[in-house]
């Protein structure tokens, strides 16, 4: 068939064809689907599997296609990923009485990115039930280039393999083909089947144009053009003594493709057990995938997963964890996976709004707002994101400070595929500076976020973790240039040594950036942005010293949030956690805390690339912030850290609210070992009465006025990310360095690693946002695939 976008392309590909040869081309790049594969390119070829029961009539409205936690799906988990090889996801639908499998395997081949395969089978949860199943899969191309499907339009229905051709400036030639599993059944018997005979046991499909930028909403377009067919086809059984026909027998696909599509769907529904394969191969690659190719792709992928599992994040066997080794083995695993495979692939416009501003922030110098005249809201260029997503259900997009978490433990994983995602959001640091909060691009990202939340402002912050991930990866270079014999191999208090065996590193799969040159030039490369990024925030979130002038040692370095309403501080990450009143002179620990950890890791940087007059300086000013977190925020009645503000008659006071806030200084490592004040923050951390649970630290006192009310997001639940903060800070500092505290910090270490591990994450078959400090109970977003996944790290001991 020849159609005009052939010519486009022909003419795209003069321009601007080259090879690529990219092993993360392809990937689960749309989390935000129980299972969608697409290439990270911004307007391409996207896939997308959707499913309902045919048992009833009703269950069509209830199809499963963007993971929602309404579905109430029993679990769906991906038990392996692997960004190289591909995965295996476990998806558990009790209303329909499925247990579904999406396999996913990557395979290598020709100049343009390899080729891949798909299987998804089926089997009835309960085998004593019906599990009528019917099956969609759709392949939609934005952008330039097109698809075409090998079929003449037969009405009632395709037999045998499904192929479909297509082209993209990128992606150059390729095949897809949808192959049947060796022992299907559709449901055969049942009212009127003899009318539809003809078309029973067969795929079904349709194709039909969408405008670009569009394919995101395939389920609707694929549902509107099932659902016309369905009503005429029901139309003469008005009479329900004549019995209705079987819902799988009406609820089928046109059988009609229109001119110019660039979407189509295959439909297949089935009774009981079922599996098909779906395979995408690059022409240039001249390989032919079989069913053989999964059969043996999968058990090695397997295999070498385990295996490399086991290598990278060992689980320690003499240490005494409620789960057993096998148990505590399967879970790191999966939560591993769940991170890894929840990274996705986002391109579009986003919101922002230069002028927006409370009033106390109003007296800012707004230098960098006042680049652009215009008023309101209005909408960036594009923007290309790989990046790991915080929950696939209900936020799945990026988060700048969730981002730098995630880097940790991906990067551990995979330290290639890290820094991939590292470079992505370097890239977003604009002109001034800024990275936006949160990540919402395109429309279909936008349509998971109410409008209020829409809006990204260029002069908020977010707690800058991105360089932590820099430091953490600039410490793997240091550790793999060394001999095993050399190299610090790390604090055991008695659980016995986690510590990867050395040898081999730099020549693994995912380490070939670890080589030392490779390492400096990517470091080279990223440092003039993320040193902008840094001044914009010294610039933009410095807070008023002329109230604290007397106090403070440095006269720069104090910091305040902007942003904030009079319940929140979004930006500041801890949305509720109790605050002063908001006033142009407060002054917020955590920002200048996180400030001191940023100076800190800049200079790592720095020292690593030669950049020596950088690296003194920012040492000066860590230094600086130092003095003056200990000017400004230690309270000493209260024996604790704590914001200041500024009252009425211009006089300074402290704003003191325990719990993740006070302990700030301590759990990013700012304190020396011999601080004065490191006892009393211990004692507070493993108090019953204020930190301490069985489960983890609370995110406040138990004992303070407002623990556990109002939102109650922020005000005693246990957060993974913060528990993790804090036993990194013992583990590599104060368990580890000569003190006065040594002994308890490692007696606190080993008791909250285990609180951490014992919870009751096999229970549910998800992890959680946040957990319950009195029952340890999971609760709000799940599954959670972001920070919560540190539970990995926090086991293998790899702060
Ligand atoms: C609003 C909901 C259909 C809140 O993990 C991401 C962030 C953290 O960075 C932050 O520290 N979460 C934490 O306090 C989740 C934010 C989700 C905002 C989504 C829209 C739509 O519901």
């Amino acid at each position: 068939m020849q159609s005009p976008w052939l010519l486009l392309l022909f003419i795209a590909s003069v321009a601007f064809s080259s090879p690529v040869n990219d092993t993360f081309l392809w990937g689960s790049y749309r989390p935000n689907l129980y299972f969608g594969i697409r290439p990270r390119i911004p307007q391409s070829l996207l896939t997308g599997f959707m499913w309902f029961g045919t048992q009833d009539y009703a269950s069509i409205s209830q199809t499963r296609h963007a993971c929602d936690q309404g579905d109430q799906l029993q679990s769906y988990t991906w038990t392996k990923y692997d960004p190289r090889q591909g995965g295996v996801q476990v998806i558990k639908d009790a209303r329909n009485n499925v247990q579904l499998t999406t396999e996913f395997l990557k395979v290598p081949g020709g100049d343009h990115g390899g080729n891949w395969a798909a299987r998804i089978k089926g089997e009835p949860l309960d085998p004593l039930q019906p599990s009528r199943i019917s099956t969609i899969f759709y392949l939609g191309m934005e952008g330039l280039g097109g698809i075409d499907m090998d079929t003449d339009e037969e009405d009632n229905g395709l037999e045998g393999d499904i192929k479909f051709t297509g082209s993209s400036p990128e992606l150059d030639d390729f095949g897809i083909r949808i192959v049947d599993g060796p022992s299907n059944t559709a449901v055969t018997n049942g009212p009127h089947s003899e009318v539809f005979k003809d078309r029973i046991g067969k795929s079904h499909f349709m194709g039909q144009p969408v405008p670009a930028g569009n394919i995101w909403q395939a389920k609707e377009f694929i549902l509107q053009s099932l659902m016309k067919r369905a009503q005429e086809v029901i139309a003469p059984y008005q009479d329900p003594a004549a019995g209705i026909p079987d819902p799988s027998f009406v609820l089928q696909l046109p059988d009609e493709i229109y001119s110019g599509s660039n979407l189509y769907a295959v439909q297949k529904s089935f009774d009981g057990e079922f599996q098909f394969d779906v395979f995408y191969e690059s022409a240039s690659s001249k390989q032919t995938l079989s069913s053989s190719t999964l059969d043996e792709g999968i058990a090695a992928l397997s295999t070498s997963f385990e295996q490399r599992f086991k290598k990278v994040f060992p689980t320690p066997s003499d240490y005494s964890l409620k789960g057993s080794k096998d148990a505590l083995d399967a879970f790191s695993q999966a939560i591993t996976s769940n991170l890894v495979g929840g990274v996705g692939y986002f391109y579009g416009n986003s919101i922002i709004n230069e002028k927006f501003s409370y009033e106390w922030d109003e007296d800012d110098e707004a230098e960098d707002r006042s680049a652009s005249d215009e008023k309101g809201p209005r909408l960036t260029e594009p923007k290309k994101l790989l990046t790991a997503t915080p929950s696939r259900s209900f936020f799945p997009r990026g988060f700048y400070w969730d981002e730098g978490f995630h880097l940790l433990h991906i990067g551990a994983w995979d330290n290639d595929f890290g820094l991939e995602i590292l470079k992505d959001w370097i890239d977003l640091i604009d002109d001034n500076g800024w990275v936006a909060r949160e990540q919402i691009l395109g429309e279909e990202a936008r349509s998971k976020v109410p409008a209020e939340f829409l809006t990204q402002v260029p002069n908020y912050a977010n707690p800058p973790t991105l360089t932590v991930a820099v430091t953490a990866f600039i410490n793997r270079v240091k550790t793999a240039s060394l001999g095993p014999s050399d190299a610090d191999l790390g604090m055991d208090f008695g659980m016995g040594s986690s510590q990867t065996p050395l040898t081999e590193v730099k020549t693994e799969p995912g380490n070939r950036s670890l080589d030392p040159e490779v390492a400096t030039a990517f470091l080279k490369d990223i440092y003039k942005p993320l040193k902008r990024h840094y001044d914009w925030f010294r610039r933009t979130q410095r807070g008023q010293i002329k109230q604290y002038a007397r106090k403070a040692r440095s006269r720069t370095e104090a910091y305040r949030w902007r942003g904030r309403s009079d319940k929140h501080v979004l930006t500041s990450g801890m949305d509720d956690y109790p605050r002063g009143p908001p006033h142009a002179g407060e002054l917020h620990l955590d920002l200048i805390s996180w400030m001191a950890l940023f100076s800190r890791t800049m200079r790592e940087i720095a020292e690593f690339i030669g950049e020596n007059d950088d690296a003194i300086s920012y040492g000066e000013i860590e230094k600086a912030i130092l003095d003056n977190i200990e000017d400004l925020h230690w309270n000493e009645e209260q024996q604790m850290y704590c914001d200041a503000n500024v009252d009425d008659d211009d006089e300074s006071y402290h704003v003191c609210n325990k719990g993740y806030l006070s302990l700030f200084p301590f759990m990013l490592s700012l304190l020396s070992p011999d601080s004065p004040h490191l006892g009393a923050i211990l004692d507070v951390v493993r108090d019953p009465e204020q930190l301490w649970s069985d489960y983890g630290l609370r995110s406040l006192s138990a004992s303070h006025p407002e623990y556990g009310t109002g939102e109650n997001y922020w005000k005693g639940p246990i957060w993974v990310q913060m528990n993790y903060l804090v036993l990194g800070a013992l583990h590599n500092r104060y368990a580890a360095e000569e003190g006065p505290y040594k002994l308890r910090a490692q007696e606190i270490y080993r008791e909250l690693r285990k609180n951490i591990i014992d919870n009751e994450y096999e229970r549910t078959g998800y992890v959680w946002e946040q957990y319950d400090p009195n029952t340890g109970h999971g609760q709000r977003s799940h599954p959670f695939t972001g920070w919560t996944s540190l539970v990995t790290l926090i086991l293998t001991e790899k702060y």
